[in-house]
Parts: C-alpha cells; sequence; structure tokens
C-alpha cells in the first residue's frame, strides 16, 4: 500500500499530535495527583509500569488510529509496528520512574516516522505546561516560542545529561561519568529521556547522551534538536527503530568533545 504522506498530510497530523498531548497530559496529571490509582510494577531492574502508563497510552493510539487509520503506530507498552513509511511512535509516560515515585519529571512523547525520517516531534510536560514541538524543516518551539540549543559551548564548562538504565553495565556508565567530570563538564541524571532531549534543544542543557535507549524515549526530542541548530547521531540509521540503540544530541560546538567521552559517533 501507497503510504506517502503529502505536506498538508504531514501538517494536519502535526496539529493532532499536539491536541492528543495535551489530552494524554491531563490524564497523567489526573493519575499523579491521585497517588493511590498509579498502580506501580516493574517490567525489569528500575524499569517502572503504571497503570497511567497504558491507559494514557490506550487514549493516544485511540486517538491517532481514529484519525489517520492507515498509519501504523508503535507504542513502548502495547508494542505494534517497526514499519518507518508511516509509523507513530509513543511513550505514554516518559520518566516513569519519576512518576511513580511522585517527582514532576515526566512527560509525553509522540514522533511520527515517513519515509524512514522523523517528520514530527511533541513532547508535552503537563506539570510546567511546557508543549516541545518540531516539524521537520519548520523549526522547534517551546509554548510557541522558537528553540535554540547552546551554539559556543564548551565541554570544559558545559552541563551534559547522561541516560541510564539497567540495560547496559553499571561500568560503562561509570566510565562516561568519570570522562565526562574529568573533561571539566558537570552531569545530571533526571530519568526522563525525552525532556533531557527536549532541554538540549531549548538550551537548557548542553548535550544529553545515554549508551542505550528506545525509540520512543528519544525521536520527538531528536527531531527537536536539530530543527533547533544541534547534532545528532544517526539513531535511526543505527537501528533504533527496532531495538534501541545509543544516543547522543548536543549543540554543534561541544559535540565532537562528548562523542569522545561517550564514544557515540
Ligand atoms: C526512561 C528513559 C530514560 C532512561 C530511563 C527510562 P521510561 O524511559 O526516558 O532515558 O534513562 O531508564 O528508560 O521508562 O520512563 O519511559
Amino acid at each position: 500500500m501507497d503510504k506517502k504522506i503529502t505536506p498538508d498530510g504531514i501538517a494536519a497530523r502535526t496539529l493532532a499530535a499536539v491536541g492528543i498531548a495535551r489530552a494524554a497530559g491531563e490524564l497523567q496529571r489526573r493519575y499523579f495527583s491521585d497517588r493511590a490509582s498509579i498502580g506501580t510494577t516493574f517490567k525489569g531492574p528500575q524499569d517502572y509500569l503504571t497503570v497511567a502508563d497504558g491507559a494514557v497510552e490506550k487514549l493516544v493510539v485511540g486517538h491517532l488510529k481514529s484519525a489517520f487509520p492507515t498509519d501504523d503506530v508503535l507504542g513502548e507498552e502495547t508494542g505494534g509496528s517497526r514499519d518507518p513509511r508511516a509509523l507513530w511512535v509513543i511513550d505514554p509516560i516518559d520518566g516513569t520512574a519519576n512518576f511513580a515515585n511522585g517527582i514532576a519529571h515526566f512527560c509525553i512523547s509522540i514522533a511520527f516516522v515517513a519515509e524512514g525520517r522523523e517528520e514530527i516531534g511533541v513532547i508535552y510536560d503537563p506539570m510546567r505546561d511546557e508543549m516541545f514541538l518540531a516539524r521537520r524543516g519548520f523549526g522547534a518551539t517551546c509554548n510557541g516560542r522558537p528553540m535554540k540549543v547552546v551554539t559556543n559551548g564548551d565541554l570544559a564548562r558545559s552541563q551534559v545529561e547522561l541516560g541510564w538504565s539497567s540495560r547496559r553495565t553499571v561500568q560503562s556508565y561509570t566510565d562516561i561519568v568519570t570522562k565526562a567530570v574529568n573533561a571539566g563538564a558537570s552531569f545530571r541524571r533526571a530519568g526522563s529521556g525525552a525532556l533531557g532531549i527536549a532541554y538540549v534543544a531549548d538550551g537548557r542543557c548542553d548535550g544529553y547522551a545515554e549508551l542505550h535507549i528506545n525509540a520512543w524515549d528519544c525521536l520527538a526530542g531528536l527531531l527537536m534538536v536539530r530543527e533547533a541548530g544541534g547534532r545528532t547521531n544517526d539513531f535511526l540509521g543505527a537501528g533504533g527503530l527496532g531495538d534501541g540503540a545509543a544516543v547522543q544530541a548536543a549543540g554543534p560546538a561541544i559535540y565532537d568533545a562528548l562523542s569522545k567521552v561517550t564514544g557515540i559517533a
């Protein structure tokens, strides 16, 4: 089946994704305000799952399939297609550990991939009411304000976020932390890759790197960083849509120096 999406089709999907992300954020906020309703379990070591993850993903997928029935969908919790011709990639709650523990640093992340390229990225933080948005070729915004990466950075004076998960060894993580600090950088790990990468796009953080991350955590933010003048690794080219891959996003001035720390090209 021909799935080619026209520019008007991308525009319509962009508008719809923003509205759906806002509705998803409202549902997140309702669960977050009633902690007894969250129902936390674990998918693996330090890999949280809550009742809210499933409910939010069901809401988002329902709206997308209703509006765009021929598009494919890949969700963190319910899985789905990996066909990159016309594919929505969704993380219903990115920052689930924070969400489950009452820390207000989480978001909904929605990306749309067409013909193997990220075309739309939407990340909504309902607790700060911040809508991060990018459409390929049209720039990136936060609540309508244009976003720009840090362009004059220096790794020795930078703040970088180094994501962590049990999907890679502790040693591999502590190695890059040690190298980053020895290079003069300050590092953080806030538990939401999507928000961490969106903050790079908005110049709040100089760079983000993680040795393994899933597509639903990062695709929306990677488009935002590129549209905001930053550099990213070729996550999709590294097979990231399948089983995830390493990710790096940073301003142009520190990207290569950060690659020497992380080993991510
Ligand atoms: C999270 C990612 C983060 C990673 C966490 C976790 P989740 O996604 O955004 O980058 O370091 O371990 O995977 O599980 O909150 O959707």
